[in-house]
Order: structure tokens, then sequence, then C-alpha cells
């Protein structure tokens, strides 16, 4: 088990790598979306994005997926500060709206993802996180929900608001789309856009000695914004790795996503996914409440047993990189560092205690 952290891409820095390496990480999981274009907007408090009409800002270039050479330099630079560069998380919506909608640039964008694992590959980034969804995260409301006080996000009900046209995981891809929503669909038909991507790209990512690991449906509903989602229930996830058979076909097991499910247990599932070698890495943050009625606390206030859970990735050998993912904001003048501190010491803690244990 090793410890990582998250960054966002307006956070690639040095002195984001410091504070990382500070706080104990050895790993970095890296966005490179440029959520509400916070590249030009560097304020911290874009951590925990909150879906707005527009939502998160524009998507990319269609055209230009991450080259070698960026990726490279990326790490490099991560190396450069003493940090493994464990994993990229999301695809930019630019790069892969017409496979999540079956539209038809799908056959284009398939192809331009096969490059981009080709590329993550031969950079050397072990990992590639992604989330196969049409609403993305969503229906969060952000007050003080946490110990103290503390600035948090939570959920109260599920946003039913439809997703305009042009939209996809709250990003605009086509700013001139036509008027309208997206149509509705059934499960069965997200399933199968799901089984294409993995029968296309895994073969990719296995030849590049990539794992694509599946984030669950944050919120865990069964719908949101009128649009189905795939791993709302912990059994779905067992559902996603049984329709490719493939070392590549992995999980970014998030612990907070699976306690807010309406059914099984997050122990459970922590036991059969990582025992079963799924999980490529681990999202460690804690919640009280399931779905439609949860809030985001800090790591040690919530409904999980966190060294429970490390316990069981010990039994089972989980040799994979664990990061903060979100955390509440603590009151002072560095609301997100100090937050993020404070759960990388509970981390490093018990990762040190539980593996000392026999
Ligand atoms: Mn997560």
């Amino acid at each position: 088990m090793k410890l990582g952290f998250g960054l966002y891409r307006h956070m690639l820095n040095e002195a984001h790598y410091k504070f990382a390496k500070q706080c104990g990480a050895t790993h970095l999981v890296i966005h490179l979306v440029d959520y509400f274009g916070t590249e030009k907007n560097t304020k911290e408090n874009t951590n925990q994005p909150v879906g707005e009409k527009d939502g998160w800002g524009k998507a990319g270039s269609g055209s230009e997926i991450w080259s070698l050479e960026e990726l490279s330099r990326i790490k490099a630079e991560i190396n450069s500060h003493g940090l493994e560069l464990e994993a990229i998380e999301n695809f930019d919506p630019a790069h892969w709206h017409d496979i999540l909608l079956d539209g038809p640039k799908k056959k284009v964008q398939i192809e331009n993802l096969k490059q981009l694992i080709r590329n993550v590959g031969a950079a050397g980034i072990p990992v590639f996180g992604y989330n196969f969804s049409l609403a993305g995260v969503s229906s969060r409301i952000v007050g003080k929900f946490a110990r103290g006080g503390a600035i948090s996000v939570a959920m109260e009900a599920g946003d039913e608001t439809p997703i305009p046209n042009g939209m996809v995981w709250n990003m605009v891809y086509d700013e001139n789309a036509p008027e309208g929503y997206l149509p509705k669909i059934r499960h069965q038909e997200l399933w199968g856009r799901l089984k294409y991507f993995l029968d296309e790209l895994v073969p990719v990512a296995e030849e590049a000695g990539v794992k694509l690991a599946a984030h669950p449906d944050d919120p865990p509903l069964p719908y949101v914004r009128n649009t189905p989602r795939l791993v709302f229930q912990p059994g779905l996830y067992q559902k996603l790795i049984d329709l490719k058979d493939s070392p590549a076909n992995n999980l970014e097991f998030c612990l907070g996503s699976v306690a807010e499910m309406t059914e099984g247990d997050v122990y459970e599932a922590t036991d059969q996914y990582s025992q079963q070698g799924k999980i490529s890495y681990v999202h460690f943050r804690n919640v009280i409440g399931k779905v439609p009625n949860y809030k985001e606390v800090f790591i040690d206030e919530g409904d999980i047993d966190m060294l429970r859970i490390l316990r069981i990735l010990k039994k089972n050998k989980f040799d994979g990189v664990l990061i903060p993912d979100h955390t509440p904001q603590m009151s002072c003048d560095a609301p997100w560092h100090a937050g993020m501190a404070f759960a990388m010491g509970f981390m490093k803690a018990a990762i040190s205690m539980v593996k000392s244990e026999n």
C-alpha cells in the first residue's frame, strides 16, 4: 500500500509537488482536464467543483489528445520532486463525448483514445482512471456538513435537470449544439456503450502496459439528470469487470461512493474486488449516510472504519496507491491545504500502523 495525493491540472506546479511530498506522498494521481478553466484561475476552492448551469466549463480541444511529449514532461517534473506519477484521472469530454453518447464521431474518438492510452503507456504512467457517465459528478450541495462546521459537500436529492445538447460529464463540448436535451436511454443501452469502449480500448491498454480503472457513479443513483448510471451498487462493479476479462480492466475504487450505495457493504466490496486484484487505486475518503442523503466528512468522522478497510486491503495484498480524493475544508488561511494535510496525516499513520500488525 502506497500513500498518494491527487492534484488538479492547475496545481501541477512546484508548490503543490512540494506540498504532496511534505504530506508524505510517494505517488501522484493527476487530472489533466481543465475543469472551470482553472488553468487561468488558480483558486484552490475549485477542488470540490459543484455543477452549475454551465457545468464545469468548456471541454478541451477535440482534435488534440494529450501528447507523449506533454505527458513525459509532466512526469519528469513530478519525478524531479521525488514523486512517482501513478495515474491520470479522467478523460476530457472533448475526447470521448460521442463514445459516451453513441454519436457520429465515436469511431474517430475511440481511435484517438487508443493513441492517448499508447502515449500514457509510452510515458511510463501505469494507470488511467475514468468514469463512464453521461451526467458525471452531480447533485452536490456545499455547506457546513463536517465536524466543527467545516465546509464540505453533501447530497439531499438527485439532480433532475436534463442535460442540454452539447454537454456531457458536466462540460460543454459543443457551444453550437441545437437546442434541446439528451434523449432518455435505458441502462442496457449505456452498458452496450461501455462494452464497445472496453472491447476497443482494453486490448490496446493491455499492450501499452496501462490499466484502465473505472470510478463508480458519484452519486450512486440509478438515474441522475434523466440519464442512467452504470455502477450505482457494489455488485455492478463485478458486471463491469466481467464485461471484459483482462488485467487492464480495473477499478478506481472510491470508498466514499461505494459506502453511499444502498445495497451491500463497503467492507465486503473492498474484500471482493481487492481479492481479485482488480483495484488499481483507492479514493480513501469517508461519508455519513447513503444516497439520497449523505455528507462527505473528515476521514475519521464517517460511517467507514478506515482501519478495517486497510486491514482488508493488506490481507488481500493490495499494492496500489491510496489518495484522499476530496476532503472537508478547514477554517484557516489555507482551507484546502489544511483539510488535505489532516487526511494525509491520518492516512500515513493508519497505513504504517496496519502494515506493522501481524
Ligand atoms: Mn472518488
